[in-house]
């Protein structure tokens, strides 16, 4: 008796860590300020027909609109209200996109913005995407509705309301997180209307959430307002699935709230993963490829079971949030396919691919001033559509990273090598390193100033494989690199230094 009580109490604490992929597919991409209807198309165009598992989309409750700077991206962190026209598109633009993406195979998350409302200093008015009326001032929101009753203010003990101080968890959590007005989660009716929202997406077929700024939240709050969620829609998922939830919680140590207080609710966002990933390529602080033979719970990351990684994020890749100037983006395209090839090809965590639209960097004093810059658009500051360009790249200042014919391929060789062991470890004691899953896959770098040539046990039936990262298996052919594996699976590779990719990786799909 006491044994199934546990094993209940085991299985409702894990429930909310499963993110209902379907098809054995395995990774999720963020399509960062993308219109819901880009996100129907993508889905039924690119992302089910390569084996995406799913998009996390931008916080789709209605949020303040700003003049000064124009129109930042940041906007939609300050909602107004919990109806669901944004700028990405109406309320049935969103449930178009929700349907035809999981008609695909391709599940929705949603970015959720509940420890707070708009900035103190948002003003008063009808500047909000839906047109709701709200006074920042007088914290009145009356299309939830909330009022100042709702919000902390009494709770908060610092001279200014603000968080001062990130090692006094009080603080972080009932004070404001620059200038947002911060909801109080302890009352009822606020869980009530969070849960509300919440549950207005789900069942929508919402297959889960990421929960915004966690840190700022307590745990025992969440645990609450997560309890009285719907189970998901059983038109796409199975009677009894929980909603997927991971939680933004940056914790790369020395604070007082750490991400393990958390685990019990869903998964932790592990920013520690991206911050030492790019440290390790880039050769930072003496780091070398080949001290990630443990790479995973080995370096001091969460445990696998509680992860979602990411090389970079909104956040980082500007150079705000968590990681500083060793987090690789698009900006540093070659050691950025590296990056997500080594995070894709590794079992540790649920892993996210970030998908982003470019803007112009300008660093003063190591800051970049246009960190601000919101997502491609239209003098009217409508956002502009993802186009599509006859090489499958994208156009009107989309990156779609996660087209790029590497990272692509490698999503795919996650989905492939799914459940197979990491095996067959080589390195050279410096940054040249390879590593297979068993017998379905094998992968190999060269992060060093000098050629790799070497022959190694794959663990891969013989045969003659393609290269996935020079190029492609197309119709029974190769684009790119061929690798010979003999009987015993070794296979030989040749990585020049100067190789545009100085990675190559094979798996069971790539045999010809
Ligand atoms: C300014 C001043 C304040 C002042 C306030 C009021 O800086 O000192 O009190 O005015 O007058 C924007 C502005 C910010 C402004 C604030 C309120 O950048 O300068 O304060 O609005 O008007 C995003 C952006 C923030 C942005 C916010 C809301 O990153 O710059 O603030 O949206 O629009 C911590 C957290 C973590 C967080 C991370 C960035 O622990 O949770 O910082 N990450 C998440 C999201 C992130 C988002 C938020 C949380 C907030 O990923 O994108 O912040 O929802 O580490
Ligand atoms: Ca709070």
């Amino acid at each position: 008796m006491k044994w199934l009580i546990l094993v209940a109490g085991f299985g409702l604490s894990l429930a909310q860590h499963n993110p209902h992929l379907k098809h054995g597919r395995t990774s999720i991409v963020h399509l960062f300020e993308w219109r819901w209807a880009d996100i129907a198309a993508e889905c039924e165009r690119f992302l089910g027909p390569n084996g995406f598992g799913g998009v996390q989309i931008s916080p789709p409750s209605e949020h303040i609109i700003l003049n000064n700077p124009w129109r930042p991206w940041y906007q939609r962190y300050q909602p107004i209200g919990y109806k669901l026209c944004s700028r990405s598109g109406t309320e049935a633009e969103l449930r178009d996109m929700i349907t035809r993406c999981n008609n695909v195979g391709v599940n929705i998350y949603v970015d959720a913005v509940i420890n707070h409302m708009c900035g103190s200093a948002g003003g008063e008015g009808t500047h909000s995407s839906c047109g709701s009326w709200f006074s920042a001032p007088h914290e009145d929101f009356p299309s939830v509705p909330y009022s100042s009753w709702d919000f902390n203010d009494n709770k908060c003990h610092t001279s200014n309301g603000e968080i001062q101080n990130y090692g006094d968890a009080n603080q972080v959590r009932n004070c404001r997180l620059e200038g947002l007005l911060d909801l109080a989660l302890e009352k009822d009716y606020v869980r009530g209307k969070v849960a509300e929202y919440m549950n207005k997406l789900i069942d929508m077929g919402v297959a889960g959430i990421r929960v915004d700024a966690c840190k700022h939240m307590w745990p025992g709050d969440l645990q609450n307002v997560f309890g009285r969620l719907h189970n998901l829609n059983t038109k796409w998922f199975s009677s009894g699935s929980r909603p997927f939830i991971y939680q933004e919680v940056i914790d790369l140590g020395g604070e007082a709230i750490s991400a393990k207080e958390y685990f019990h609710l869903g998964r932790v966002t592990e920013f520690k993963y991206g911050a030492k990933l790019g440290t390790v390529i880039r050769k930072w602080n003496g780091e070398k490829l080949s001290y990630t033979r443990n790479w995973g719970e080995g370096w001091g990351f969460m445990p696998n079971g509680d992860a979602v990684v990411f090389v970079d994020n909104h956040d980082n890749q500007r150079g705000s949030g968590a990681g500083g100037a060793s987090i690789l983006t698009f900006f540093e395209s070659r050691l950025y396919k590296m990056a997500v090839g080594y995070m894709l090809a590794h079992p540790y965590g649920v892993t996210r691919v970030m998908s982003s639209y470019r803007w112009d960097r300008n660093f003063v004093n190591g800051k970049d001033q246009n960190y601000w810059v919101g997502p491609p658009s239209n003098s009217d500051g409508s956002t502009k559509p993802v186009t599509i360009n006859a090489d499958l790249t994208c156009g009107n200042g989309w990156v779609c990273e996660h087209r790029w014919r590497q990272i692509k391929n490698m999503v795919k060789f996650r989905n492939v090598v799914n459940g197979q062991p990491h095996s067959n470890w080589w390195d050279n004691q410096s940054n040249q390193v390879a590593f297979g899953r068993g017998n379905r896959g094998f992968i190999i770098f060269n992060n060093d100033d000098w050629d790799l040539d070497v022959t190694l046990n794959t663990g891969m039936p013989g045969g003659t494989y393609c290269d996935v990262i020079s190029g492609q298996k197309e119709n029974g052919r190769c684009t790119g690199k061929q690798i010979q594996a003999g009987g015993d699976g070794r296979a030989h590779f040749k990585i020049s230094s100067r190789d545009e990719d100085p990675f190559v990786a094979i798996h069971a799909e790539s045999k010809l």
